[in-house]
């Protein structure tokens, strides 16, 4: 019987330990932010700023190029060094995509791991675009299970009331427009989507800064 109570005494004391180690990580943990510049970004996640020309986005997962599996459609991803979007911000390099969706039945885009993402206290996907022509079509789609088989695209025309013009331009899109998604604590990867389904045809943009925002 004492020496049970000493065992729950042993518990409750480790308990209060716990207690006081964790709100004493507490404080310290919200001035660790990950700075990029001078900004913190601790209410932000970073997918992407293309700065580290490699096979990994920032979150330090896999990133790549699809097209149709006939090889109807091609899409290629390049670093590129754009003058104009070093002196918008601290930004050296960003994404160049080209496509060429032309024939029939094509299909071609980029994609990103977001590998078991958790947006639940998140809002909206933000990134800069810029077109090499202006007016250049795509969809944006984010899928939530790793296995889901449907996922909800949004045209950059609605997020972008002048549509792609061939200045540098942020477009936010709210999270809740990606209806498909039912767990936004596993979010599995973002999507560029080029189709000749839509009139993507064929073309290039460029993309930087790819972040989840609140
Ligand atoms: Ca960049």
């Amino acid at each position: 019987m004492v020496q049970l109570s000493l065992t729950i005494l042993k518990r409750l004391l480790l308990n209060i330990f716990s207690v006081i180690l964790i709100t004493g990580i507490g404080p310290f943990l919200s001035f660790s932010y990950i700075t990029h510049g001078a900004q913190p970004i601790s209410d932000k996640i970073l997918v992407d700023n293309f700065e580290k020309p490699g096979k990994h986005n920032s979150l330090g997962h896999d990133f790549g190029a699809f097209s149709d599996q006939k090889n109807l459609g091609h899409c290629y991803l390049f670093f590129s060094q754009d003058k104009q979007k070093e002196s918008l911000n601290e930004s050296k390099y960003s994404l160049y995509i080209q496509w060429d969706t032309a024939k029939e039945g094509s299909y071609g885009g980029y994609w990103s791991d977001l590998r078991h993402l958790n947006l639940e206290s998140f809002n909206y996907l933000s990134f800069y675009v810029k077109g090499v022509k202006g007016g250049e079509k795509f969809k944006v789609g984010l899928r939530g299970k790793v296995d889901a088989t449907y996922e909800t695209k949004i045209l950059i025309n609605e997020a972008l009331k002048e549509g792609v013009t061939v200045e540098w331009q942020r477009a936010t899109i709210p999270l809740k427009w990606f209806k498909a998604i039912q767990n936004w604590g596993d979010v599995n990867m973002l999507s560029i989507n080029f189709e000749y389904t839509f009139g993507s045809g064929s073309g290039a943009i460029l993309i930087d800064d790819i972040v989840f925002e609140k």
